[in-house]
């Protein structure tokens, strides 16, 4: 019997996961919950790579990519949106009050003002130092884990074993202005099925978005494999690609599935989860492909 309700998120973020745990304890939704957690590392300016506080692209701009996805498999997404921290309550808004999925940039933004989101500057001193220090050398590569180290995708199975899941982030640091990532895409950075279970992203998004990640994650559930055997699957896809180069990126998934069983694998070492089930909220390191 599944031990309910519980937790999981990627990376270190165990702020996040006890404000969603108290959510579920005094008998919140799932969805609350998963909506709860994520806007404690969007206010949270040390967090450098979701809502405030975000590394900008390479022009300086802060631009926030989420998405969350509730137990009848509606869904709401932001992509590029400016000014506004709580992307993923942005999100929820999209998927509750409008006819779309999907909003983008200064629709978006238009959007979140209107429905009474605050407008604030998301470049914090920190980010801005960051980034001109960045631009010195203007080099674009990805590094393995630092940058990403708290983007967060979290899944959450209520008291009723229902399950919601969301993920916000401010996408790759120094990206190309314009660019979007797996994040907000359904089935690439998050995806929910409240039969099976649910499955989200994080590391290199055009790696996720090639291979329809989460997406796989599940399907995967669904014909019989653990949530650990199948994220351990969708990361083959990325590294046994004949052309891959994945020494160069990291990519790493976390799943649950109707049982409450938890899964999470990575290309490379320090990658994380963290679970509050049962009592116990603990940072659990991830399994890695890169031995
Ligand atoms: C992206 N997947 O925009 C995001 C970044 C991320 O941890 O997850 N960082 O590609």
């Amino acid at each position: 019997k599944p031990i309910l309700p519980l937790v999981i998120a990627t990376w270190h973020v165990e702020a996040a996961t006890a404000k969603a745990m108290e959510v579920l304890e005094n008998g919140g939704s799932a969805l609350d919950a998963v909506e709860k957690g994520c806007r404690v590392e969007e206010a949270n300016e040390a967090g450098q790579s979701v809502g405030k506080g975000g590394l900008p692209d390479r022009e300086g701009n802060v631009t926030l990519d989420a998405c969350i996805m509730n137990k009848h498999g509606d869904c709401g997404a932001v992509v590029y949106l400016k000014d506004v921290k709580h992307a993923v309550s942005v999100a929820r808004k999209v998927m509750e009050d409008t006819p779309h999925v999907m909003l983008a940039g200064e629709g978006a933004k238009q959007f979140a003002l209107e429905s009474g989101f605050k407008e604030e500057d998301l470049l914090t001193e920190a980010s801005k130092k960051a980034w001109e220090k960045w631009k010195v050398e203007a080099k674009y590569k990805p590094i393995i884990n630092i940058e990403n180290h708290d983007t967060i995708g979290m899944l959450a199975v209520d008291k009723n074993g229902d399950i919601s899941g969301a993920c916000t982030t401010s996408g790759l640091a120094y990206k190309m202005n314009g660019r979007v990532g797996d994040s907000p895409i359904i089935g690439s950075g998050l995806f929910v099925d409240n039969e099976i279970g649910a499955a989200v992203a994080t590391g290199l998004g055009e790696e996720v978005v090639k291979t329809v990640g989460s997406f796989l994650v599940v399907e995967l559930m669904r014909q019989g494999k653990s949530p650990q055997e199948a994220c351990e699957e969708a990361i083959g896809r990325i590294v046994n690609k004949p052309n891959s180069d994945y020494k160069n990126f990291q990519v790493g998934y976390i799943a649950v599935n109707k049982k409450g069983e938890t899964g999470s694998y990575s290309i490379h070492q320090w990658f994380s989860m963290t679970k509050f089930q049962d009592g116990v909220n603990q940072q659990i390191q991830s399994d890695f492909y890169n031995k």
